[in-house]
């Protein structure tokens, strides 16, 4: 079904995690998924974190990609306020380097889950939340594959070029 409502909510915890969590609606754009992007707080702004996530599925999202840095709650309160699966996105924001971010969204209690990626790993949350919305739409499926089939090829193209390079 043709749409221009967004499918994806990416939101982030602060104005200052957008550099990181851009790539993730740029591959969205590239693949043709409608997303949206906005700033919210766990911290600073809880009830809009509820207000948000608690209608994200009556709005048509299938799926909500959250980043945060430092003590970052905002993905497991996002996945508390709402049945649609959640990504978080550890982000690389104090002096310990995403490894509390990391620790803070990976470790969930059971019920609640937080799929989550890498430290500053927004691509893999495009390219996860791209996987989840194609399994019920094989336009995207399409399109993944055709991406799966271009790095492929631009590892072969690498590994002729180094090998025509070094011999
Ligand atoms: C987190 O605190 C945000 O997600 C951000 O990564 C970090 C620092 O936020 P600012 O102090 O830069 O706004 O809540």
């Amino acid at each position: 079904m043709p749409t221009d409502l967004p499918l994806v909510s990416i939101v982030m915890g602060s104005e200052s995690d957008l550099a990181v969590m851009r790539p993730c609606a740029d591959l969205l754009g590239t693949l043709g998924i409608p997303c949206e992007v906005r700033i919210m707080s766990a911290h600073r702004t809880p009830e809009l974190v509820a207000e948000h996530a608690s209608g994200a599925a009556a709005r048509g999202l299938q799926v909500i990609v959250a980043g945060a840095g430092a003590a970052a709650a905002l993905p497991g309160v996002v996945a508390a306020h709402t049945r649609l699966p959640v990504i978080g996105v550890p982000i690389d924001a104090t002096a310990l380097r995403g490894v509390d971010a990391l620790y803070a969204i990976v470790q969930m209690p059971s019920g609640v889950p937080v799929a989550t990626v890498g430290i500053d790993g927004a691509k893999n949350a495009a390219v996860l939340a791209a996987r989840i919305i194609a399994l019920s739409d094989p336009e995207i499926a399409r399109r993944l594959d055709e991406m799966t089939q271009q790095q492929a090829e631009n590892v072969l193209d690498s590994d002729r070029r180094v090998r025509e390079e070094t011999q």
